[in-house]
């Protein structure tokens, strides 16, 4: 599973950073717990070690504050930018070139450059010839190359990679970045149930346990944490499902209204809330792929796919279905953004 050329790209990227004084971390808009956690992971062994180091992941929300790690991320672009012109541009306005500051970029479970809330700054890298390197960290299927040293493995989660990055290096895991590890596996294999969990995953994760990661914990903070208005939400969800026997699809949709009611009665809808949905639709026996649409924003609409268990499940790619809709993911787990709304007409769902 892990090539010779990931081995050596392993050792590759850590002595570019390892040499490097300043790193920016960076993970994807909206980051769920792998994404964090992975942050997380350097993060941690950067404090061990005393490197100079910033961390991004745009609209961090603060649902996973027990994450190690969790304090040093910042949420925003802006805010990033802020604290470089002051720490390192003597409070000046920055220029186009403004990520020279750094000497690495490491991009963590991002799937495209889109992602990473950077794209004309990384593209500028190559540009204005600047001498930063970037480094690229990611479990998705490739989409398009931007990074100096790419490693892209399809596993479980990206800390899983990151098991196999540390474990490679030498560099010791210690409890803080065991509880990372574990988390972004927990979370991004839907508690170990997905098929991308393999014998190894099981076995890193009870090496992380016995590393001193509090399973209980996590699963606590992660999924054990739904309030009143995600389990009606979830009800909603559920009571709008149906099944397309034909194409052996089964899905559910949100409309921007049903979604206004649960944005006018709470503010504390978790994050993830759409995937736990999808992923728990997945386990319904009567159909193989799973689609939950929902109108968050209006004239935006998100879609998220998921395979199920059964015969002949490993010849679906949903990755592949997605981006035909400008969207990627795994061949298990895809998702994608469309332009438009959903007008529900009786009982058929009209997208305008
Ligand atoms: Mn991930």
């Amino acid at each position: 599973m892990i090539s010779d050329i990931d081995r050596q790209n392993f050792i590759k990227a850590w002595q570019r950073i390892l040499s490097a004084d300043r790193v920016l971390l960076v993970s994807h808009i909206n980051p769920d717990v792998d994404a964090l956690s992975s942050l997380g992971v350097f993060i941690e062994i950067f404090k061990r070690m005393g490197k100079e180091f910033l961390a991004l992941a745009e609209k961090k929300t603060d649902d996973y504050y027990f994450l190690p790690g969790f304090e040093n991320i910042i949420s925003s672009k802006e805010e990033l930018l802020k604290v470089v012109k002051s720490k390192y541009n003597k409070g000046q306005e920055l220029d186009k070139d403004w990520l020279n500051f750094f000497d690495i970029v490491v991009t963590l479970d991002c799937g495209s450059l889109d992602r990473t809330f950077l794209v004309e700054d990384i593209k500028n890298i190559k540009d204005l010839m600047l001498d930063t390197q970037v480094i690229e960290i990611d479990h998705h299927v490739k989409v398009g190359s931007y990074a100096d040293i790419e490693i892209k493995i399809q596993l479980s989660s990206n800390t899983e990679l990151l098991y196999y990055f540390l474990k490679e290096n030498k560099i010791e895991i210690d409890r803080n970045v065991a509880n990372c590890i574990l988390a972004g596996m927990l979370t991004d294999t839907g508690n170990f149930l997905y098929s991308s969990v393999s014998d190894k995953t099981l076995k890193i994760a009870s090496e992380m346990m016995s590393l001193g990661a509090q399973f209980p914990k996590l699963l606590q903070n992660t999924w054990r944490n739904k309030n009143f208005w995600e389990m009606k939400l979830w009800g909603m969800a559920l009571a709008n499902l149906k099944v397309n026997k034909k194409y052996n699809i089964a899905f559910s949709v949100l409309t921007y209204d049903n979604l206004r009611f649960f944005k006018e009665s709470t503010n504390a809808l978790g994050s993830d809330v759409f995937g736990d949905i999808v992923g728990f639709i997945s386990s319904l026996s009567d159909a193989k792929t799973f689609l939950l649409l929902r109108e968050e924003e209006r004239g935006k609409i998100k879609g998220s796919l998921r395979v199920g268990s059964g015969e002949n499940v490993e010849k679906i790619d949903v990755a592949y279905l997605a981006s035909f809709l400008g969207g990627g993911g795994h061949k298990k787990a895809a998702g994608f953004m469309v332009n438009g709304s959903i007008i529900k007409d009786k009982d058929l769902y009209i997208i305008k």
